[in-house]
């Protein structure tokens, strides 16, 4: 072990934060393995042998968006081939017996459609809460906070607090991106910015509603750039405590207009993870998204600080029209045993990160 990493090792285990720089040196110097011991031996303090993942259902009401992000291989424009919007009423079918499922989770996103009313949001909630009363409604990004001001002529505080009104208890944490100006410009031009998409997470923890963070990386930007978003999450973190977990999203650039060979390495995807547990001091949960890292990164993550698997998913549309190839949705005992034979312990939560109680996943003797 290097003195440099001895060093940063002994300011980690003192309490001390992680400074840019040293965060950098992480990234282009350390050694893989003692890293992610780091990383692990930090979650072990916070969050012991516990793996946590829920069951969840997404919905993606539209693929239709009037932004045209470089990287987004799933929207179309209205018209285009492949554009679809599904009715309330379709998506109530879908979601039918979500119940006996086990699900506890809706995780709801979509584009921004160019026609469709603030109120169908509303109502969409409204007739899902009124189904599945006891489903959490997980819906919407800052982007689309954004684009439901504009379309409703409300402020975002006017906005969070109608969504409120009509069911919705937690946000996810796309649209983040990378925060950086130039990066954000070249990859999502139409996009708010990075700015504007912290404003709105303030806004939405003063209003009560916990939400996720999110980074998406190995297109365009640098280490630097990721060390930058890293810190403006760790400084709005600071101010309201209003995050739940940091979700790394590696970037798949099938069918997209970002031309780059191949997907994040392996390697990046667990040094990213631990950099990330070792920066969030206070970011309690780290996510490794399986959908995005593949089953198996997704399992050596948990040697990497990770404590959440994220879900069950079904049906898993954004990544997957950009070439992913993991399982559009997993079942419960395939991600208990992906813990378990990492030597860790499957505990189920549900949104807010408590774990269920009263429920024996998968049967008895488990
Ligand atoms: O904001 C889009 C990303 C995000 C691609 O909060 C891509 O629990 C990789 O935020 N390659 C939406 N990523 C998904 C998201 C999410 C997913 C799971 C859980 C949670 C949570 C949030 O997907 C977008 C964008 O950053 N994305 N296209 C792509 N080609
Ligand atoms: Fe639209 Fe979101 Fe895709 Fe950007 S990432 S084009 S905002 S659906």
């Amino acid at each position: 072990m290097t003195s440099e990493f001895a060093h940063i090792a002994g300011r980690i285990r003192a309490g001390e934060r992680l400074s840019a720089d040293e965060a950098r040196w992480l990234y282009e110097e350390a050694d893989l393995f003692s890293l992610g011991r780091l990383a692990a031996e930090v979650n072990a303090k916070r969050n012991g042998e516990v793996v946590f993942y829920n069951i969840n259902r997404h919905i993606n009401p539209t693929n239709i968006c009037v932004n045209q992000c470089r990287f987004c291989a799933y929207s179309r424009l209205k018209g285009e081939d492949g554009a679809y919007e599904q009715g309330i009423d379709e998506i109530l079918g879908e979601v039918e017996g979500a119940e006996k499922l086990g699900i506890r989770e809706f995780h709801i996103v979509g584009g921004l459609h160019p026609d469709r009313p603030f109120a169908f949001y509303l109502d969409l909630l409204k007739s899902l809460k009124k189904a599945h009363p006891g489903i959490v409604v997980k819906a919407f990004t800052a982007v689309e906070i954004d684009y439901f001001a504009k379309l409703s002529g409300l402020d975002v505080a006017e906005v969070f607090s109608a969504l409120k009104e009509a069911g919705l208890e937690a946000m996810p944490g796309g649209g983040a991106e990378i925060f950086a100006p130039a990066v954000r410009n070249k990859i999502c031009p139409e996009k708010i910015s990075g700015k504007r998409w912290l404003e709105i997470m303030e806004t939405a923890h003063g209003a009560g509603i916990p939400t996720n963070a999110t980074m998406l990386y190995g297109h365009v930007e640098s280490i630097a750039d990721r060390i930058d978003h890293l810190e403006q999450l760790r400084r709005l973190q600071d101010r309201t405590g209003g995050f739940q977990v940091f979700i790394p999203l590696a970037f798949h650039a099938e069918n997209t207009d970002i031309r780059k060979k191949g997907e994040t390495s392996g390697i990046d995807d667990l040094k990213t993870l631990a950099i990330a547990r070792l920066y969030l001091d206070n970011f309690r949960h780290l996510k490794a998204y399986w959908v995005m890292l593949g089953e198996k990164i997704a399992q050596l993550s948990l040697f990497f600080g990770v404590n959440d698997l994220d879900g069950t998913v079904v049906r898993e549309r954004i990544t997957h029209a950009a070439g992913a190839k993991s399982a559009t949705g997993l079942d419960e005992d395939y991600i208990r045993n992906l813990i378990r034979r990492a030597g860790k312990r499957p505990v189920e939560r549900d949104t807010f990160y408590r774990p269920v109680t009263g429920r024996v996943a998968g049967g008895a003797g488990r």
